[in-house]
């Protein structure tokens, strides 16, 4: 099976700063050649994991980190539109991980596929102790 492999290079402003980070996603091609974009808009933290100070949050896109980490609280939105779109021949799974000093705490995992093309935007909400919303858009 042929393999193709998607570089997308992922420059984002984070509330800490500016990241650019190469990231590398293979895919399986489709016979039909057809594919399509995601685009990540933004996250909003309705409520945080973390008890005291901040979440500090970071984005995996079928398990390569595609954003650095940064700080958010309850009431927060981050804004993801300066991120490159990711091509998808099929389907990508996004996760939105919390970091700690043992181990990070997963807040939203969704796998979104090009049959969400054209439906304009989007959200999903995340399954945790916190409450987490992701927006996107995929065309
Ligand atoms: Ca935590
Ligand atoms: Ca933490």
């Amino acid at each position: 099976m042929k393999i193709i492999i998607s570089i997308v290079v992922a420059s984002v402003f984070f509330l800490g700063g500016i990241s650019k980070e190469k990231i590398i996603i293979p895919d399986n091609e489709r016979i039909d050649g057809s594919g399509c974009y995601l685009q990540l808009i933004g996250v909003q933290c309705i409520s945080q994991e973390d008890f005291t100070g901040t979440d500090q949050i970071y984005i995996h896109a079928d398990g390569v980190k595609i954003t650095n980490t940064a700080r958010i609280s309850s009431g927060d939105y981050m804004d993801l539109t300066n991120l490159e779109p990711i091509y998808m021949n099929s389907g990508v799974t996004i996760k939105i991980w919390e970091e700690d000093w043992d181990s990070d705490d997963l807040l939203l995992k969704k796998y979104i596929d090009c049959s969400y093309k054209g439906a304009g935007e989007k959200y999903c909400n995340g399954a945790s102790d916190a409450s987490y919303k992701l927006y996107y858009k995929v065309y």
